[in-house]
């Protein structure tokens, strides 16, 4: 397996374990060169902190790009998360639409809400200028808030099988080509993901850990990207991301005082032996 270079976009959250701080050695662990671009640096996350800093980056991003474009950088996968503003999403999208090689994945986690709600800083202009990034993404990774958002259905706790049959088909109406939809649990103590390709729906189930952490998001799509860059097919890397993910809460949930994201560095080993 050659060696791949990928470029992830999204913030540099300080303290918190999500977004860059996760990513950057997930990605590492599956053994690519990671290429960064902030979209913002915030002093922490800003779920359950409060009073965070939070500097915007999209003004730094054309002159980035074309210092790359310069230098005839290009990249085997890029891969965005939480962005900076509205405006700079127009940006991100111009760079995955040409700032890859020919072969290039290009997997978007729209990282703009969870649990019915849109995270403090975003509004429906967020929305709306994230819609315009689905048809530059080969893979969207939505939970299902961020895909009800996205596709205008009703979101809900208890559903079945047609209404996420019915999400999906919402939201490749927008462009998403491949949508592995994360959070997806018909029956109490299970969730899993749903991978949607080419209209084909696979699910794979696993166990639900009642306590929910912050920055899982983030792990996820990062174990997700970094194992499909290692070969593996989209459904393989949508369960060792799962698998991974279930891990790192697991190594955390006993520990009150780690609240606002989860010890999955501890669980690389895990990653590094499967992917
Ligand atoms: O994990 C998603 C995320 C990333 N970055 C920042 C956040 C959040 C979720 O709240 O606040 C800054």
């Amino acid at each position: 397996m050659d060696y791949k270079r990928i470029l992830t976009i999204q913030d540099i959250s300080c303290v918190g374990q999500c977004s860059l701080t996760v990513a950057l050695p997930i990605l590492s662990a599956c053994g690519h060169e990671t290429c960064v671009l902030p979209s913002a640096v915030l002093s922490t996350h800003t779920a359950g902190f409060s009073g965070f800093t939070f500097r915007d980056l999209t003004d730094d991003m054309p002159a980035i790009q074309a210092h790359w474009q310069k230098e005839g950088i290009a990249f085997d996968a890029i891969y965005t998360g939480y962005l900076g503003s509205t405006k700079q999403v127009g940006f991100v999208k111009s760079i995955l639409d040409t700032m890859g090689k020919e072969t290039a994945v290009k997997i978007v986690d729209p990282a703009f809400a969870d649990n019915g709600k849109l995270y403090p800083i975003f509004d429906n202009a967020y929305v709306e200028a994230m819609k315009t990034l689905c048809p530059s993404a080969d893979i969207l990774i939505p939970n299902i808030t961020e895909a009800c958002f996205l596709s205008g259905m009703e979101y809900k706790e208890v559903y079945d099988e047609n209404y996420i049959k019915e999400l999906l088909a919402a939201l490749s109406k927008l462009g998403c080509k491949t949508i592995v939809l994360t959070g997806v649990g018909y029956r109490s103590e299970k969730t899993g993901v749903v991978v949607y390709e080419n209209g084909k729906i696979e699910y794979y189930e696993h166990k639900r850990i009642a306590k929910g952490c912050h920055g899982t998001g983030d792990v996820y799509a990062s174990a997700f990207t970094g194992a499909l860059l290692k070969g593996k097919t989209i459904f393989e890397a949508a369960k060792i991301a799962a698998d991974y993910t279930v891990l790192c809460i697991e190594k955390t949930q006993d520990d009150p005082k780690h609240w606002y994201g989860v010890k999955f560095e501890t669980a690389l080993p895990y990653l590094i032996e499967i992917a």
